[in-house]
């Protein structure tokens, strides 16, 4: 819905759980200030970038394919604005444990288990310089991929390496985790398998292979 609603359209809305549900592995601090002026601020700045622009009028998919034809301040914020609404859905107070479904068999059989699949997405994460993004994606010949982005870039924009269907992220920018974790990154990388939503994960890749 978010990828085909005009951007003019799109609406700031509340996260699916309260600012305390993913304690003790997010604390609440971290998502109130995340949430209300972090990703805000990403919304009001992106709505600013397309203001009175044939952005406007366009959906988010559409201007992530042509993201190399467009202003930064529209590449930086409307990346903002829709990596951090996948964040919240990739996560629930309810999640962790195993993959699900398709897409469990899918990781076990495209990179050898699940703990595999972890080592390359945690790697991913941790060896991002500075601030960006970690994905799980299906790519154009539906196979899995495990990669990151620098700043707000995501893997629908054309200008990314790997072009890829996002299933599952995590926001390694500072903000997302110096509270509790300080200079720990790959602590608040492990502390997040807690809470990954594997439910919504596995509709996200159906989807993502046109079977949902
Ligand atoms: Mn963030």
């Amino acid at each position: 819905m978010e990828l085909i609603t005009k951007s003019k359209d799109l609406l700031f809305t509340d996260l699916p759980y309260t600012y305390d549900a993913l304690e003790p592995h997010i604390d609440k601090m971290t998502m109130e200030i995340h949430h209300s002026k972090h990703h805000k601020a990403y919304y009001d700045k992106f709505m600013a970038a397309i203001k009175g622009t044939e952005a406007e009028e366009m959906s988010l998919g559409q201007i992530f394919a042509s993201m190399s034809k467009l202003p930064v301040a529209v590449r930086n914020n409307g990346g903002g604005f829709f990596n951090h609404n996948l964040y919240w859905n990739t996560m629930s107070p309810n999640g962790g444990g195993a993959p699900q479904g398709d897409l469990s068999e899918a990781i076990n059989n495209e990179f050898g288990s699940f703990e595999q699949f972890k080592t390359q997405f945690n790697e991913a994460a941790v060896n991002r310089f500075g601030s960006g993004w970690a994905w799980l994606s299906v790519k154009a010949d539906r196979k899995l991929c495990a990669c990151s982005s620098p700043n707000q870039d995501n893997p629908l924009m054309d200008l990314f390496e790997c072009p890829a269907q996002p299933i599952i992220t995590l926001d390694v920018w500072e903000h997302a985790y110096y509270l509790k974790y300080q200079n720990r990154r790959p602590d608040y990388i492990n502390a997040f398998w807690n809470v990954v939503d594997w439910k919504a994960a596995n509709e996200k890749y159906l989807k993502a292979l046109g079977r949902l």
